[in-house]
């Protein structure tokens, strides 16, 4: 059984004690061994030094350390590292420390008697105390603080609430070793570099030199991003931006509008801080919802590269090869290269049927076709605080890596092409993980697109027949 002493309360009392990492391990607790005094000392004595905490029904946690074993000999006993504390008082973190007047007479090991600290300054209980109905204990000890301990002039009712009234009284071992701070060594769910400023500045200078392959005769990769309403497209549109201008970028409308914000086809060329344009561009969807106007119709001709920048959707109309603006004759520039699913990590379980529906149809067309694809998988701040507190951290998280499987079995595509990523969107200034997890999925993308054109490039070329291949015409 787990006490209900806290992290927060065992660092308190590890600093009081001094002396570095101090590990607490449970050993009494009345209400799982019952409130005796014979209890108390079956399970305390001769264990070293011990905590005693009390928590009451106002919300106040209180105690004494005792640096030596417990024991019942019946006599009062010197210990100048004993002291009596305070953590909480009605709820609220109040801190303080009385430390002995009289060490000779710190403690008292009385064998009818549980912890007994000075004249008794402070004292739980004595013999043996029934539970009352409403799981609560009323102690017959007492606080008393001035005799053997200093009370630094606080009241005992400002510790204790005027009553030894207690839900819960536990003593705990405490042992000199750091095993309670000192975390594991994690082995990361994805192997990567450390997300630093110069895994940053190498990413951006690679992914600005990357050109689509020579004699494609093209001169942009052209990156398309579907997925639902409010995923989170737009801002990565915008992240992405960001972190090759150095600052926070704002091009594409964000917000969280329930029938969708974006209602267009529209895409983005990529600029450097100097202005100069990459060869990446990024194209934004309207998203995918219950009243979706992106239907797998209008998809289709999206992916062949039939619809001009800026095309309307309008719901519930279907594009046709008769709509107007059409780019009747699209060249292999006007083609989307590589498509990226954008889903919200946090809302993967909540993915509606007609959603989940959309996107496999999706996933099948953009594989008939042979486009690469990816899922960016954004918000993962939200899956945990810890997540949004150390972001460099993701691949050690297990949430992220448990939102990544959900991701990748949802949609049988696998982990090794899902991204995790934060988009900017309360920051005003770029940050080094952000943008690093942003190029990251960019550079997987880009890598797959230029797969996928130099396939398209090799398709088209002339196989010379091998010369003992037969042919059609032989065998007529
Ligand atoms: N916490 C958090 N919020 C995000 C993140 N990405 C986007 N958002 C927020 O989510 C909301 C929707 O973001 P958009 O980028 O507009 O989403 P979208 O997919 O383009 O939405 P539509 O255009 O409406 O389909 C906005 O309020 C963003 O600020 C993220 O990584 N973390
Ligand atoms: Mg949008």
């Amino acid at each position: 059984m787990a006490g209900k002493l806290t992290k927060e309360h065992m660092n308190l009392l590890e600093g009081m004690i001094g002396c570095g990492p101090k590990s607490f391990k449970l050993l009494y607790s009345i209400t799982r061994d019952g409130c005796s005094a014979a209890e108390f000392h079956r399970k305390c004595d001769n264990q070293g030094p011990t905590v005693t905490v009390l928590l009451n029904p106002q919300g106040s946690v209180y105690g004494g350390y005792a640096g030596i074993n417990w024991k019942s000999t019946g006599s009062y006993t010197m210990d100048d590292t004993a002291f009596i504390f305070q953590l909480v008082f009605s709820g609220k973190r109040v801190v303080n420390i009385f430390r002995p007047k009289d060490a000779s007479k710190a403690l008292y090991f009385g064998s009818n008697r549980s912890a007994l600290f000075g004249h008794p300054d402070f004292e739980p209980f004595l013999d043996t105390i029934s539970v009352n109905k409403d799981g609560t204990f009323s102690l017959n000890g007492r606080l008393t603080l001035g005799t053997y301990y200093n009370s630094n002039n606080v009241s005992n009712d400002a510790i204790n609430n005027g009553s030894m009234v207690v839900t819960e009284m536990e003593v705990y071992a405490v042992s000199a070793d750091d095993a309670r701070t000192s975390t594991p060594k994690q082995i990361p769910w994805r192997k990567t570099p450390t997300l630093n400023e110069e895994y940053l500045s190498k990413m951006t200078e690679e992914l600005a030199s990357l050109t689509p392959p020579k004699g494609s005769g093209i001169t942009d990769f052209r990156l398309l991003l579907v997925g639902p309403t409010g995923a989170g497209k737009s801002s990565f549109i915008n992240t992405v931006m960001s972190a090759f201008a150095d600052r926070v970028m704002q091009k594409s409308a964000v917000g969280g509008s329930a029938s969708g914000l974006t209602n267009k086809y529209k895409s983005y060329p990529v600029r450097q801080g100097d202005g100069s344009c990459l060869n990446i561009r990024l194209c934004d969807t309207p998203g995918i919802g219950e009243h979706s106007a992106m239907d797998i119709v209008n998809l289709h001709f999206l992916l062949d590269g039939h619809l001009p920048n800026l095309f309307q959707f309008i719901p519930s109309r279907h594009v046709s090869i008769k709509t107007d603006g059409l780019i009747q004759q699209p060249t292999l520039s006007d083609e989307v290269h590589s498509v990226a699913f954008v889903l919200d990590a946090s809302t993967l379980s909540d993915m509606s049927p007609a959603v989940t529906t959309w996107l496999n149809d999706c996933k099948k067309m953009v594989q008939e076709k042979g486009i690469p694809l990816v899922v960016i998988l954004t918000q993962i701040d939200k899956l945990h605080e810890e997540v949004a507190d150390n972001l460099a951290d993701v691949f050690n998280h297990s949430d992220v890596k448990a939102a990544v499987d959900k991701a990748s079995e949802t949609l049988s595509i696998p982990p090794n092409h899902v991204f995790p990523v934060k988009n900017n969107h309360t920051e005003v200034e770029t940050e080094v993980s952000i943008d690093s997890l942003a190029l990251m999925a960019l550079q997987k993308m880009i890598f797959m697109a230029s797969d996928f054109l130099e396939e398209r490039m090799f398709s088209k070329e002339e196989c010379p027949t091998e010369p003992n291949e037969v042919t059609e015409s032989d065998t007529a």
